[in-house]
C-alpha cells in the first residue's frame, strides 16, 4: 500500500499517474529524501519534540514501554570486523568467547527474564551468520521459549536462503539485523560484509512473514547527514520495520572505534525523534548505551517516541541498567510496561 501521509513536512504529492503505474504493493516509494531528515534534526528542540510527541500520541499509547531481555547464546570469537563490537575475534578485549549455549540454560535464562516482566526473548550469537549445524539447536530453544509463552527475537547475523523458513516454522516472531548506519559511511566501519548483504537478509525476513527489527548505531563518528541517511534507508523500505532499535556507541577498548568523540546527548534523542516521526507506526528501541545515559535523557527519549528497551542487566557482553533501576525509573514516570 502507498503511505504519503506519513511524512507531514514532505508537500510532493504522489500524483495519480504515479499511483496507477503502481500495479502492486511490491513498488518502492521515497517518502523521505535524506534533506527532509535533516531539516527535522535542524528544527528547534521543543518544535521537534513537539512534532514527534503528537505523532506518537496517534499511534501509540503514550505511556507504554515495550520490554525484551537479551541472552548471548553464543559469544565472541567473531570472523566480522564490525569496528564497534567486542566480540569480534580479531580485536583485543576482555570479551571471554563461549560456545552455543545448551538448551537448558537458554531456557532457565528466559524464565527468569519472564518472572522479571519481559514480554520478548531475543537471542544473539556471535556468528557472520547461522550455518546448517549452528541453527539446528537455535531452533530448538527458539521453539521451547515460544512454549513458554514469551515472543521469540533472534540476531544471527546474515542469513541464507532457507534459513528464514525455518526460523519461521520454528515460531520466531522478530529477527534484528542492523543496517547500523548510512550507506555513505559503512565502509568505516565495517569492510567483511556489504551493505547489500545486510538487505538481502531482511528481505529473506520479510518474505516470510517474521517481524522485522532493524536499526543501526549511533555516535561512531558519523555526520548528521549521515544519522539521517541511516534513517532515510529504514524509512524508505517497502514496509519499514516494526522495531527500530537505535544504540548509543558502547566504547568498548580494544576496538577500532574506542576513543571516538562522545556524541552530545541532545543529538541523540534529536536521532530518536526524527526516527519516531519517519516511522509513525514502528516500535523505536532505546537501545544500546542506556548503562551510560542520565535518566532525564532517557526520558526525553520516551518523550521524543523511543518505546521499547532492553531490560535486564546485561545487553549481550556489556552492561546495561539493573532491573530494579528501570522499575524505579518507570514508577518515576508513570510507564507501563508491555
Ligand atoms: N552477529 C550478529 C550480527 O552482527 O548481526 C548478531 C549480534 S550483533 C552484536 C547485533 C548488533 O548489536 C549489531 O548489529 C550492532 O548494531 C549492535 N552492537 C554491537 N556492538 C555494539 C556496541 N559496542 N555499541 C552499540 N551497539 C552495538
Ligand atoms: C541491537 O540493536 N542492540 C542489541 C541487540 N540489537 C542485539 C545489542 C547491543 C550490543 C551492545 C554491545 C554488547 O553488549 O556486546
Ligand atoms: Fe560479529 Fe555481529 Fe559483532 Fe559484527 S556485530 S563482529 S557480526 S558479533
Amino acid at each position: 500500500m502507498l503511505e504519503t501521509t506519513q511524512n507531514p513536512t514532505n508537500t510532493a504529492i504522489i500524483n495519480t499517474e504515479l499511483l496507477k503505474a503502481c500495479k502492486s504493493e511490491a513498488v518502492t516509494v521515497n517518502r523521505w529524501s535524506v534533506d527532509e531528515i535533516v531539516a527535522l534534526f535542524e528544527l528547534p528542540f521543543s518544535d521537534l519534540i513537539n512534532q514527534a510527541q503528537t505523532l506518537h500520541r496517534e499511534h501509540h499509547d503514550p505511556n507504554a514501554v515495550q520490554v525484551s531481555t537479551l541472552l548471548s547464546i553464543k559469544t565472541g570469537g567473531c570472523s566480522e570486523d564490525c569496528g564497534y563490537c567486542p566480540q569480534a575475534a580479531r580485536y583485543h578485549t576482555e570479551v571471554e568467547n563461549e560456545p552455543l549455549m545448551a538448551l537448558d540454560e537458554v531456557v532457565k535464562a528466559a524464565q527468569e527474564a519472564k518472572d522479571n516482566g519481559a514480554s520478548r526473548f531475543c537471542m544473539g550469537a556471535a556468528w557472520r551468520g547461522p550455518k546448517q549445524r549452528d541453527l539446528e539447536p537455535v531452533l530448538k530453544m527458539i521453539a521451547e521459549v515460544k512454549a513458554m509463552g514469551l515472543e521469540t527475537c533472534a540476531t544471527l547475523g546474515m542469513l541464507k536462503e532457507g534459513q528464514a523458513e525455518q526460523l519461521k516454522d520454528a515460531g520466531l516472531d522478530y529477527y534484528n539485523h542492523n543496517l547500523d548506519t548510512a550507506p555513505e559511511f559503512y565502509g568505516d566501519v565495517i569492510t567483511t560484509r556489504t551493505y547489500q548483504d545486510r538487505l538481502d537478509t531482511l528481505d529473506r525476513v520479510r518474505s516470510v512473514d517474521i517481524n522485522v527489527c532493524s536499526g543501526g548505531i549511533i555516535g561512531m563518528g558519523e555526520s548528521r547527514n549521515q544519522r539521517a541517511g541511516l534513517l532515510a534507508q529504514l524509512a524508505n523500505m517497502e514496509r519499514p520495520p516494526e522495531s527500530v532499535p537505535i544504540n548509543l556507541l558502547t566504547q568498548v577498548e580494544g576496538t577500532p572505534l574506542h576513543g571516538t568523540d562522545e556524541l552530545d546527548p541532545i543529538e541523540f534523542v534529536r536521532t530518536i525523534a526524527a526516527a519516531r516521526i519517519t516511522m509513525p507506526r514502528s516500535f523505536v528501541r532505546l537501545s544500546a548505551g542506556r548503562q551510560s545515559m542520565h535518566e532525564g535523557i532517557q526520558a526525553l527519549c520516551f518523550i521524543a517516541g523511543a518505546n521499547s528497551i532492553f531490560y535486564g542487566e546485561k545487553l549481550l557482553t556489556t552492561a546495561n541498567p539493573e532491573a530494579e533501576t528501570d522499575k524505579a525509573l518507570f514508577s518515576k514516570l508513570g510507564i507501563n510496561k508491555i
